[in-house]
């Protein structure tokens, strides 16, 4: 727990609020490091471009995604996975970059979550009218970890739900610089993204950039 010792700043950084037991969002935590994350991320989608994975079923996911990272998410006509390469290139992904891996150790602790290594690094990207609809993070093995999301560019209502999907969500504006965790007794928890309204943002324009870290273990 860190203590707040400026509690009346009107700015909202650093602000934390708890969702639920184990998951909380720290306001602004990303704004100190955001053009290093930035330029990274450009870094990255230079090397593994950003694309569509279809669903099992067989649909065209709305999020376009890449990864960084010993693992990377990927879905096909096969099922969800992590996989050690890129599909596309046959190639491994990008590493994480230090400054990701800091911002991600640093939010768990502030989450209560001491010694977080991430070994996948999902890239999320959305445009106004993207959404991504209500799941659990379950592909990885080791469910001890949290999980850490950095939400950058447009804003965006993050659905927080409960353990059972037909539970209540909550809704979350997320906004640039802000910082997600959720572990514990909320690491299985159902959440998504509703579509995104139009907006603009002066480093990133129409887009939002969503980075979600993982200890697939
Ligand atoms: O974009 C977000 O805020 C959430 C992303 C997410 O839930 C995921 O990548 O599994
Ligand atoms: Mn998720």
């Amino acid at each position: 727990m860190t203590l707040d010792l400026f509690p009346d700043h009107d700015d909202g950084a650093g602000r934390r609020e708890e969702l639920a037991p184990g998951a909380v969002v720290l306001r602004g935590l990303a704004l100190p490091q955001q053009a290093e994350i930035l330029a990274a991320v450009d870094d990255i989608t230079s090397r593994a471009p950003l694309r569509h994975l279809t669903t099992p079923g067989g649909f065209r996911m709305s999020v376009a995604m890449t990864n960084c990272g010993a693992r990377g998410w990927v879905s096909d006509r096969r099922g969800y996975r992590y996989d050690a390469l890129d599909p596309e290139s046959g190639r491994p992904w990008p590493p994480i970059p230090e400054v990701f891996l800091e911002l991600a150790a640093n939010a768990a602790s502030e989450a209560g979550f001491e010694g977080f290594a991430p070994d996948a690094c999902l890239i999320n990207h959305y445009e106004p009218g993207t959404r991504l609809s209500l799941h659990q993070d379950k592909d990885e093995r080791d469910y001890s970890q949290p999980i850490v999301s950095v939400s950058l560019g447009i804003p965006a209502v993050f659905l927080f739900g409960g353990l059972k999907r037909e539970d209540r969500c909550l809704r979350v504006p997320l906004g640039h610089g802000d910082v997600v965790v959720w572990g514990g007794p909320a690491r299985l928890r159902f959440h998504g993204v509703m579509p995104l309204k139009a907006a603009s943002h002066p480093g990133l324009g129409m887009r939002r950039v969503n980075l979600t870290f993982r200890k697939v273990g």
